[in-house]
């Protein structure tokens, strides 16, 4: 009873999600897709945290394969969202700021990531053109995740 008042008081809160669950890397998680405003990076960790929630990690092509269904269906297939994944501390190095864990799975496409000059640190997914280090002042809409126990 009590999971399910926090689940409706998350809905209302985070207008627009969608969630499903995803079984990669032995952690069982929730997606929520945030498309209610666009936001920079910074704003999107915040606003996960807010929410008891953080900003998005994929773990493993399985995950990211449950992901790219969830925007799919919320048909936001042409859209940008902020992950977790930055290089901020250290040029070419990407970790999960959310975790703290090195990024290991990658899915950058072709060519990326590029430090376009010199000041693209934090990692954008989309359905379609996989991932992007971006300006992390950059706007997009973001990913929280809930890990499930
Ligand atoms: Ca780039």
């Amino acid at each position: 009873m009590k999971s399910s008042i926090y689940f409706l008081v998350l809905l209302t809160t985070l207008f627009c999600a969608k969630s499903a669950k995803t079984a990669g890397s032995g952690v069982r998680k929730t997606y929520l897709l945030q498309y209610f405003a666009k936001v920079n990076w910074y704003d999107a960790f915040l606003n996960c945290q807010r929410n008891g929630l953080r900003l998005a990690t994929i773990n493993s092509a399985d995950e990211e394969k449950t992901l790219i269904k969830i925007v799919e269906k919320a048909g936001m297939k042409n859209n940008h969202f902020w992950i977790s994944a930055a290089d901020l501390a250290k040029e070419g190095r990407f970790s999960w700021y959310s975790t703290g864990d090195l990024v290991t799975y990658k899915n950058f496409r072709k060519s990326q990531p590029d430090n376009y000059r010199g000041n693209e640190h934090c990692v954008q997914f989309s359905n379609i053109y996989a991932w992007n280090d971006v300006r992390c002042n950059a706007l997009a809409y973001f990913i929280c995740e809930k890990a499930m126990k």
